[in-house]
């Protein structure tokens, strides 16, 4: 007779696996929320699938790579001498090199990087592209600095990096407070210290080896996604009213893609607030918000100033109607009251442009009331394809057209779509894109560490 305390039930195997992973990082909660977010669907398709049991692969895909820490010492225009901490956590390149971007920001941690990183891994399998995962930055605040402290401390920055990164080795790009002026900065060192010219990063300017429809691309992309899950549902996005939060490269390029295709965006935030223009934010207050970011590095809340709308202290965009949801500022940005509201006020959809923005419980919300929800792995996507395309022109040395690489962004994201119908559709019809996602991601990364051997 078989003995069913031997038996496991999945909770238990989750629970165990979780240990273990907290156990061995200890107090790196953003690392443990994106690793559990992960197991939860995959630890189940596992156990139902045997040729992936007995390699110890959940172990193996938690514990990255390398993890690389420096110091980075710069000075600032008065002559006063700084200390940063930098890192580049090189998760898996099971699948191609390590590829992920640099964040600056004062949040930044190794458990921000790790869970990134991690992340990052799943989202480079899905785009089909050969990529690994990788994430780095620093805790430098960009905020109030100078161009010349930026400049140095990229250069300085990059005088530690440049010897753990290479075009075939390991590829940065941009994220949080990494746009194209420090890609720009990064980009001189590393050529002045090794003496080559490759495609080393990406996110580059047009001029020196940069893809065309790059800096658009997560935030087109994020929106393609919600078309393509809309589509499936036999509607469309035009006339839907749109929150936004965010003001930086996603979120401007997300509310770009938006008013093309007739929706109406009415919500941006940044790290202060939100502003909510019930008219909606067409392109000519859109290209004020461009210079207000990219050129003068003001506030969101100055929008409300110029175009007489309200302006929201301290708080995010989640309360106010809508039909759809596109958070495109950070991690943790959607609880589970702010998802209740999204839901109780109405909002049929979210495709998330930021990395892991929802946290458990408000994805918990999403799912009971079966919205849509494209997770972040899927819908942000389309920024590392592009760049997965750059370092395809940079070693061409050729580029392509504007037009044949929006064509490939959506016929990416229309790929990555139908992964997530393949692995997530329920007996029901509905699709639970978080777990097509997290089984599709895995499965590729899976198989080649199979194929390799015990590595
Ligand atoms: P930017 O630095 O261009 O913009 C970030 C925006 O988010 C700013 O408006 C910023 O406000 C706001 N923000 C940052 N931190 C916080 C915070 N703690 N609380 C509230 N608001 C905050 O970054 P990106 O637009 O490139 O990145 C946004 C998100 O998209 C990130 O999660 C990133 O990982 C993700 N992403 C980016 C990709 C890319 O290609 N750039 C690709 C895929 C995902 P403030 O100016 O006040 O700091
Ligand atoms: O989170 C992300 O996918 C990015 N910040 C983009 C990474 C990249 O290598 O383009």
């Amino acid at each position: 007779m078989l003995d069913t305390s031997q038996l496991k039930t999945e909770s238990q195997i989750l629970d165990d696996f979780m240990r273990v992973v907290i156990q061995r990082n200890p107090a790196e909660t953003e690392f443990h929320q994106a690793v559990l977010e992960f197991a939860k669907d995959v630890l189940p398709f596992v156990a139902e699938n045997p040729e992936y049991q007995g390699a110890n692969l959940s172990q193996r895909l938690t514990e990255p790579d390398r993890v690389i820490t420096f110091r980075v010492t710069w000075e600032d225009d008065d002559g006063k001498i700084h200390v940063n901490r930098g890192y580049r956590i090189q998760h898996c390149n099971a699948i191609g090199p390590y590829k992920g971007g640099l964040r600056f920001h004062p949040s930044v941690s190794l458990s921000v990087l790790k869970f990134l990183a991690f992340e990052q891994t799943f989202k480079n399998s899905l785009t089909g592209l050969p990529m690994g995962g990788a994430k780095g930055g620093s805790d430098f605040d960009p905020k109030g600095k100078s161009d010349r402290e930026i400049m140095r401390f990229c250069q300085s920055f990059m005088t530690e990096l440049y010897r753990h990164i290479g075009p075939d080795t390991d590829v940065p790009a941009g994220d949080i407070g990494v746009g194209g002026r420090e890609i720009s900065y990064l980009f001189g060192q590393y050529k002045r210290l090794v003496n080559q010219f490759t495609g080393v990063l990406t996110g580059k300017s047009m001029e020196f080896g940069g893809s065309q429809i790059r800096p658009e691309a997560t935030g087109y992309g994020t929106i393609y996604f919600m078309e393509d899950m809309l589509r499936h549902k036999g509607q469309s996005i035009k006339g839907k009213t749109c929150l936004v939060s965010g003001s930086g490269n996603v979120a401007q390029f997300a509310v770009e893609k938006l008013i093309q295709h007739g929706a109406k965006p009415v919500t941006m935030s940044d790290s202060s607030g939100f502003i909510h223009d019930p008219a909606g934010i067409d392109n000519e207050k859109l290209t004020w918000i461009t210079e207000l970011k990219n050129v003068r590095r003001g506030r969101i809340s100055e929008y409300a100033e110029k175009y007489g709308v309200e302006y929201f202290p301290g708080q995010r965009p989640w309360s106010i109607p809508c039909d759809l949801a596109f958070p495109c500022a950070t991690q943790n940005e959607v609880n589970r009251e702010d998802a209740k509201t999204l839901v109780g006020n109405g909002c049929i959809g979210i495709s998330e442009g930021a990395n892991m923005p929802s946290d458990m419980e408000a994805i918990d919300v999403y799912l009971e009331a079966k919205i849509l929800y494209g997770p972040a792995k899927a819908a942000n996507a389309g920024g590392v394809a592009i760049s997965g395309l750059e370092m395809s022109q940079n070693s061409l040395r050729m580029s392509w057209t504007r037009e044949t690489l929006n064509d490939h962004l959506g016929d990416i994201m229309r790929n990555i779509h139908e992964s997530c119908l393949e692995h997530g559709t329920e007996p029901d019809g509905y699709v639970n894109y978080l777990r097509g996602a997290n089984i599709a991601g895995f499965k590729k990364v899976a198989n080649a560490l199979l194929a390799y051997g015990v590595v």
